[in-house]
């Protein structure tokens, strides 16, 4: 496998995963730096920012989430946030230099009632300038489309973990629903953003897994969100023992190997990490973040501390590719 392979050309076994990952450090980051070389400007991230459309109250129970109903001591559950609310934090974002506005809804998939107010929402995020994005759960045929045709260019729906530890995790939804609501939003048009969760317990063969079916879905997801568990109180998944952040950098490299056109973001868990541990996943290939205070319900790097960071590094916000 060289990185001159087009982007899903190749199907990854976990095997030659694990080869990557157990290369010597430095010889995994020197391999993806270059990759990453030959595909982006090293030196530029793209800039997201999320905001909770929909918070709480979800009728589903993956183990790492704040929001599932099923975990004692979840997030209250709230009201859709009407379109204003939406369209001051979409301005507020852009103002800060955001490119994409990402709009989250705790559901399980949304009902066609529900699908309304968001694809107002869409349109004038979209009509600000923004790129826009959405992660609203499981799509039902025809949904899909009614987002595009709205104006969104991101679905994010992730497959979260490997098939062999999912059951772990969740137990209200399959993997296989997950790679159909994938192929909704392929069959739409819409761009796909689609990565997982490392640090939930799972074994390195596991996040070798999780890679394996990210890079093997064809096309490859143009944006691959690479979280790291937030350790949430109250959710089944709070005393899991921390990842070693060396780990998690690795994951991120290996990533960029195996899909060297992707936007690979350093997602969740930002907080958490040093300046270092950041610098380690830029060099990486990490070349987008989740900017603002806030991700869904968790908290995230202040805006002025990530601009520091950016500045310290050298790294320019990536313009953006929105019409
Ligand atoms: N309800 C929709 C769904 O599950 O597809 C959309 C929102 S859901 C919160 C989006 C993603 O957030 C999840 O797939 C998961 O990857 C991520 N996420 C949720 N809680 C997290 C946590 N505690 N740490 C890291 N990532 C988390
Ligand atoms: C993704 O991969 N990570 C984001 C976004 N997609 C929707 C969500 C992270 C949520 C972290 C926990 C919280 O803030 O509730
Ligand atoms: Fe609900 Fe999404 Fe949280 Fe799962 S990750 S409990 S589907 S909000």
């Amino acid at each position: 496998m060289n990185d001159m392979t087009p982007a899903g050309a190749h199907k990854w076994r976990i095997a030659e995963i694990e080869t990557l990952f157990n290369l010597p450090f430095n010889d995994l980051l020197y391999q993806a730096q270059g990759i990453h070389r030959q595909h982006f400007d090293p030196n530029t991230v793209q800039l997201s920012t999320l905001l909770s459309i929909k918070t709480g109250g979800c009728s589903e129970d993956c183990g790492y989430c704040p929001q599932s109903a099923q975990h004692e001591d979840s997030v209250e559950a709230e009201p859709m946030l009407p379109l204003t609310a939406v369209l001051d934090a979409a301005r507020a974002a852009k103002a800060a230099g955001a490119t994409r506005f990402c709009m989250g809804a705790a559901w399980r998939s949304p009902k066609q009632r529900d699908l309304e107010p968001v694809l107002e929402m869409v349109r004038e995020v979209k009509a600000m300038g923004l790129e826009t994005c959405a992660t609203l759960g499981m799509l039902k045929s025809g949904q899909a489309d009614q987002l595009k045709d709205a104006g969104l260019d991101y679905y994010n729906h992730n497959l979260d973990t490997s098939p062999e530890f999912y059951g772990e995790i969740i137990s209200t939804r399959t993997y296989q629903d997950r790679l159909d609501t994938l192929e909704q939003v392929r069959d739409a048009g819409l761009n796909v953003c689609c990565g997982g969760i490392v640090g939930m317990g799972e074994s390195r063969t596991q996040r070798a897994g999780l890679l394996a079916q990210l890079a093997n879905l064809d096309p490859q997801p143009e944006s691959v969100p690479i979280n790291m568990l937030v350790r949430v109180e109250g959710t089944p998944l709070a005393d899991t023992p921390a990842l070693d952040a060396l780990e998690f950098v690795r994951t991120i490299a290996v990533a960029r190997i195996l899909m060297p056109a992707s936007h690979v973001r350093l997602s969740a868990g930002r907080q958490e990490m040093s300046e270092a541990v950041q610098a380690l996943c830029f060099l990486a290939g990490a070349n987008s973040i989740f900017y603002g205070e806030k991700l869904l319900t968790t908290g995230n790097p202040e805006v002025a501390r990530d601009r520091a960071l950016l500045d310290k590094l050298g790294i320019r916000a990536e313009s953006s590719l929105a019409a």
